[in-house]
């Protein structure tokens, strides 16, 4: 592939949010170039996400990228919250006027939009290091480079720092205030080849700690164990993963947890952050670049989804209008959806995980509010609400 060095939008990072972002502004007509610092198969690889909420499902749907989640992904009607040695499902379509989450992977998302875009032959450049950004208070902002061993400028109207976490974008943002909140526990993950031991997915709570079962395919199980932080991975044989497993999702009368050689896994940190704003100039972020969520609420990546959404209906209204009005509200109407998630997260992640030296008093506040949720409807359909996650506005303005 050349290297690119003009366009109209610049987006750094091609995880789910650049890889969005630049599918719904392409189909539009707006150029753009889509610089990724690692390999495609790297990318592809990377074992993250697994649920879909119902508006990213839709835009995903509505805008040609769909087809293979219609065929693969498993739609889910609720989840199960396990405490006391009892379970308890949550319906979500009777609780939330028949909206529901999908199971298909992240990876399987990046694979599609990733064959999209090599289809039309928009540039998507892999192994090209965004270095900084420059003159985001100027209408022709830059981004350096570095592609096959030599540095290049990327001259735009619009960056979008879709880089994640530890990208460079959230760096060039002037003035920006930042929120955090480090956890103290980190999530052991692993990837099965097992048939999952359930049809919804299971979120436990026991007094040794959290556990999730959830699953990708019929035939592959992905599960979580609370574990200390930056616990090492050489401590957790397979043996002593699956027993740890089975001892927390274990119920009175019986349940039965199938095993299998595990293909994959590693150990990711809890944490809450946001950056505000999230625009100066013409330098706007998305997705993880922005705010990262503790994954109980499963909602990073549907965040993303969220951000560039609201993102490419407001460049869209500028390009085609001169409206800048979605421009302009952009930070705070993504900021809104944030802080809802953000909450959301954080009310799963204090409910379900045991702190280390936990008070008592802490665990009682814990089980009272899982009963409430198991039988009040109204708290119910609080938490059901918020997994299956808000309507996203500007889906049927960017796919008409
Ligand atoms: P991503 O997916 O991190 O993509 C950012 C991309 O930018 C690239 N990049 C650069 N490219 C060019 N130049 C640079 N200087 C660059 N710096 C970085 C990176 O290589 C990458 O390809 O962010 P995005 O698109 O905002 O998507 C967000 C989601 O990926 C994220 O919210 C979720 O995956 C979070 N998350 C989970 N969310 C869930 O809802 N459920 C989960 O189970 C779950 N598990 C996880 C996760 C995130 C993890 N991370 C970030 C460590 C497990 C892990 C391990
Ligand atoms: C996953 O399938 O990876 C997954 C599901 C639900 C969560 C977090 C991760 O809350």
């Amino acid at each position: 592939m050349a290297t690119p060095h003009r366009t109209q939008v610049a987006i750094i990072g091609a995880g789910p949010a650049g890889l969005l972002l630049g599918h719904l502004l392409q189909r539009r007509g707006i150029d753009t170039v889509v610089l990724e610092s690692r390999g495609r198969a790297y990318v592809e690889r990377r074992q993250r996400a697994g649920i879909l909420e119902q508006g990213t499902v839709d835009v995903l749907r509505a805008s040609g990228a769909g087809e293979r989640l219609d065929r693969r992904g498993l739609r889910h009607d609720g989840i199960e919250l396990r405490f006391d040695g009892e379970g308890h499902r949550i319906d979500f379509p009777s609780l939330t006027g028949g909206r529901s989450v999908t199971v298909y992977a992240q990876t399987e998302v990046v694979k599609d939009l990733i064959a999209l875009r090599l289809e039309t032959g928009a540039p998507l450049v892999f192994e090209a290091e965004a270095l900084d950004v420059t003159g985001i208070d100027t209408d022709a902002p830059q981004v350096r480079y570095r592609h096959g061993g030599r540095e290049h400028v990327l001259t735009c109207d619009v960056v979008a720092a879709c880089d994640g976490f530890h990208g460079i974008g959230r760096r060039a943002l002037p003035n920006a205030r930042t929120f955090e909140r480090v956890y103290p526990y980190s999530w052991l993950g692993i990837l099965a080849d097992v048939a999952p031991s359930c049809d919804e997915l299971i979120y436990a709570h026991h007094p040794n700690g959290f556990a999730l079962h959830s699953m990708r395919t019929p035939e592959i199980s992905r599960l979580y164990l609370q574990v200390p932080p930056d616990e090492d991975l050489a401590n957790w044989s397979d043996a002593r993963i699956w027993d740890e497993l089975a001892t927390r999702f274990a119920i009175d009368g019986g349940w039965k947890l199938d095993t299998g050689p595990i293909t994959d896994r590693g150990v990711t940190p809890m944490r809450s952050f946001v950056t505000e704003p999230m625009r100066h100039g013409r330098l706007f972020l998305a997705g993880d670049a922005a705010h990262i969520v503790p994954p109980t609420g499963a909602k990073g990546l549907n965040l993303a989804a969220a951000d560039v959404t609201l993102l490419a209906s407001a460049l869209l209204r500028w390009y085609r209008d001169g409206d800048e009005t979605g421009l302009d509200g952009y930070s705070a109407d993504a900021l809104n959806r944030v802080w809802r998630a953000e909450q959301f997260s954080y009310f799963m992640t204090s409910m379900l995980h045991v702190a280390p030296e936990q008070d008592p008093f802490e665990l009682k506040l814990q089980l009272a509010q899982l009963h409430y949720t198991a039988r009040s409807e109204a708290a119910a359909a609080s938490l059901a609400e918020n997994y299956v996650g808000l309507p996203l506005p500007g889906v049927a303005e960017l796919t008409a």
